[in-house]
């Protein structure tokens, strides 16, 4: 069985740092990871990539040659990748005896709740291939600070999650910079858990340009409530333990945790011995304090930052959170 991630999410959530990032924190903790670019518009990619669309179609090429936008050549590039779905599986072939795989998706976020291709492309990976993947939908944290925009990532989080049919988690990413376009209007588990939509209207009542549009945020509301499917987990890709508790949850997501666990305990053992050099130049984590730390990390239980801590180490304390609340 071959476990993976398909990371998706709004242009510039952190896709491509995310891979990244993961990739470098996966292989440390010794598992063999093959990222894989499927997004077109990725020219100056961070991470060496396995397989990688451009080989097989370029953006560009599409837009001058079929006169289209940026949004238009990417659904053209998605619809001739399910056409070429043959090339995709050779390419992938090789990778499966031994390695984990991270799709690098494109943004633009229609392709994953209107147009079937990107869907497609998965599925049909995932019967083929025999795949076993969580779909990782990233949403900038910077989006809490407004009501108005976070009501508009519930609302695409929960139409991904409909249409793409997959083990899901969602995540607000950056969370290292959720203050810096604004102060939160509640505690931070308000907006990772999701349970009452009601507070928001309060924010949204106050603002003039909200004003017009108070019953159709109602309604929507209405209906991310109750579907009752939306939470979220927070990420900073530049800290290790946050790291550690997105793989932690993926592991579960995707099975790994289930089929994988001998095997990562072999992982394990083999990184005791020896040491792995960490010079991830972006992110530089310290190689033999995350080595101890993941080694406790599966071995014991160690206990989880939890979102309270989170908001402690991110959000400056607001003494009016709990009144407002
Ligand atoms: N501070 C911070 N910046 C991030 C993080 N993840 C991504 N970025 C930055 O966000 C920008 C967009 O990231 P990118 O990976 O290109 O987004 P993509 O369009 O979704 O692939 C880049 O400048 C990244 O360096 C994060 O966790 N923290
Ligand atoms: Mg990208």
């Amino acid at each position: 069985m071959v476990f993976g991630q398909v990371v998706i999410g709004p242009p510039g959530s952190g896709k491509t740092t995310y891979c990244n990032g993961m990739s470098h924190f996966l292989e440390l903790i010794g598992r063999k990871v093959a990222v894989i670019n499927l997004d077109p518009a990725n020219d100056a990619l961070p991470y060496e990539c396995a397989v990688n669309i451009a080989d097989l179609i370029k953006l560009s090429d599409v837009m001058v040659e079929h006169s289209l936008g940026p949004n238009g050549g990417l659904v053209y590039c998605m619809d001739y990748l399910e056409k070429n779905i043959d090339w995709l599986e050779a390419k992938l072939k090789p990778l499966l005896k031994d390695h984990y795989l991270l799709f690098d998706f494109p943004g633009q976020v229609e392709l994953f709740f209107l147009y079937p291709n990107a869907k497609n492309v998965i599925m049909r990976l995932i019967k083929k291939l025999n795949l076993r993947l969580a779909a990782v939908h990233l949403v900038d944290a910077h989006l809490c600070s407004d009501p108005a925009k976070y009501v508009s990532a519930l609302l695409l989080s929960l139409s991904t999650m409909i249409h793409m049919d997959l083990p899901h988690i969602n995540v607000l990413s950056k969370i290292d910079l959720i203050q810096n376009y604004g102060k939160l209007a509640f505690n931070l588990d308000f907006y990772t858990d999701v349970e009452d939509l009601s507070y928001l209207q309060n924010i949204l009542d106050q603002d003039p340009r909200s004003a017009k549009f108070r019953k159709l945020t109602k309604e929507l509301c209405g209906v991310i409530e109750d579907y009752s499917l939306v939470s979220f987990t927070t990420l900073d890709i530049q800290d290790k333990e946050s790291v550690g508790k997105l793989v932690k949850l993926i592991d579960k997501t995707n099975g790994y945790i289930f089929a994988g666990i001998e095997a990562s305990a072999v992982e394990f053992s083999k990184i005791a011995v020896s040491p792995v050099d960490w010079d991830y130049h972006r992110y530089p984590f310290i190689c033999y304090s995350i080595i101890l730390l993941l080694l406790l990390f599966y071995l014991v239980d160690i206990p989880e930052l939890t979102i309270g801590e989170v908001q402690e180490k991110y959000v400056k304390f607001d003494e009016n959170f709990d009144d407002i609340e």
